[in-house]
């Protein structure tokens, strides 16, 4: 049996040796070497990933599904085999309820097309809440313009979180669908879904969770958590680009109508009737991105070699430690001080723009975000047009919060 996730938390990470597995991380950006902190937008990939994705193109690379010949059936057992480490990694029962997509984006859009869309009257009610990233903003909006129903959004505090009562006051009779992100990307709240899910069920009402930035920051159980739906994104998570993948519980998906027509989702078709292939391959029409879930599959892979506890017990100590170091400069502002946080440090600074800041930092040799990380409603929550944003990985290190710490530094210098 593998060891408890206790002794796992507890367990140090040797972040020496995994700063050794990515490449990119050593190189040095205008002279100085590079503080990558830009981790919420993308995570840097380890070797094994992108040795994995070179190893399919060069051994494996043949279409899916479809061929006799040996590199086909490499390629297909490769690519189930990959939805099989995604199943395992999110704690799914079964893996025909993992669904390949582009990434978070695309798999809210297919929930609110294929699940949503036909249930949907107009005078029906969608529940997101106020901190959501415009890609669980947006395809809900299109949705109440198409069929008449309307958008209701969950206010947050002054704090950045979730107000919980006012989300039991908001779910009504006419509620046909909650989507909430699991870690906000612009404040680090790390949201109570556990409970939510429980309270939209008691009403009946099915649970959308965004995990873009929770799955690369530690354990996802979707049992536990008893979503319906959970979405995440390959990039953010030590995988490739282009791949991600939408988690549905198996009788919903069961239940749910195509979204995209074409090769590989149908199980037959005649001029006079198309009948479609079981879920998933049911929402995976055309030629998916094969290597993309092979490298996604190593990276799953390497995060549960790693332990999703341990490496979320480091960014822990990284983000507490980052918060006192920002804090102590003069003039920072926090924006969003949730009890519970992870991966992101969002900030503002007196008198100076955040991209200002950004620019200064980048030639420092370090590498942040400064805007609105595509989630305007929560700047303008916020009163501010964005923020800067310091996000962390397993392989972030206490001498480079120094580093971010030192630039903010110089930044004070330039704007005297
Ligand atoms: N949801 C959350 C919470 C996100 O942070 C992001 C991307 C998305 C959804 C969309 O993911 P995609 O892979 O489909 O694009 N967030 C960010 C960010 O914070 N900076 O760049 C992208």
């Amino acid at each position: 049996m593998g060891e408890t996730a206790t002794a796992a938390a507890t367990r140090t990470l040797d972040v020496a040796r995994i700063r050794a597995e990515f490449p990119a991380l050593h190189q040095e950006s205008h002279g100085k070497p590079l503080v990558y902190l830009d981790n919420a937008a993308t995570t840097q990939k380890p070797r094994r990933v992108i040795d994995a994705v070179t190893r399919f193109y060069e051994r494996d690379c043949a279409n899916v599904h479809r061929g006799v010949h040996q590199l086909s059936q490499r390629a297909t057992i490769a690519y189930e085999s990959a939805r099989t480490t995604v199943k395992r990694h999110l704690g799914a029962a079964d893996s025909r309820e993992i669904v390949f997509t582009r990434g978070t984006t695309e798999a809210i859009n297919l929930v609110a097309s294929s699940f949503v869309r036909p249930r949907l009257a107009p005078g029906d009610e969608i529940l997101i809440t106020g901190m959501e990233h415009h890609s669980n903003i947006v395809p809900w909006q299109l949705l109440c313009e198409a069929t008449g129903a309307v958008l209701k959004i969950v206010p947050i505090t002054d704090a950045g979180e979730i107000e919980l009562e006012r989300f039991a006051e908001l779910l009504s009779e006419r509620t046909r669908m909650v989507g909430v992100v699991h870690v906000s990307n612009a404040l680090g709240t790390v949201n109570p879904v556990r409970e939510m899910v429980e309270i939209a069920h008691d009403r009946g009402v099915p649970v959308l969770v965004d995990g873009a930035q929770a799955v690369p920051h530690g354990r996802v159980d979707v049992g536990e958590l008893d979503c319906d739906f959970y979405v995440f994104s390959g990039h953010k998570t030590y995988g490739p680009t282009g791949i991600g993948a939408l988690y549905g519980k198996r009788e919903h998906l069961l239940g749910m109508v195509p979204w995209q027509g074409g090769g590989d989702m149908i199980l037959s078709v005649t001029w006079e009737k198309t009948r479609y292939a079981e879920p998933p391959h049911r929402f995976e029409a055309g030629t998916p991105n094969i290597a993309g879930a092979i490298g996604l599959a190593a990276a799953l892979d390497y995060l549960d070699g790693l332990g999703p506890e341990a490496v979320a017990a480091h960014e822990a100590a990284l983000l507490e430690a980052a918060t006192e170091a920002v804090l102590s400069v003069p003039g920072v502002r926090l924006i969003g001080a949730a009890r519970h946080r992870a991966g992101a440090l969002s900030f503002v600074m007196d008198g100076i723009h955040p991209h200002d800041i950004g620019t200064i930092l980048d030639t420092e040799g370090v590498a942040i975000r400064a805007g609105h990380h595509c989630a305007q409603p929560v700047m303008q929550r916020f009163g501010v047009s964005a923020t800067v944003r310091a996000s962390f990985a397993v392989y972030n290190t206490h001498e480079e919060i120094g580093r971010l710490v030192e630039g903010l530094y110089a930044v004070k210098e330039v704007f005297g």
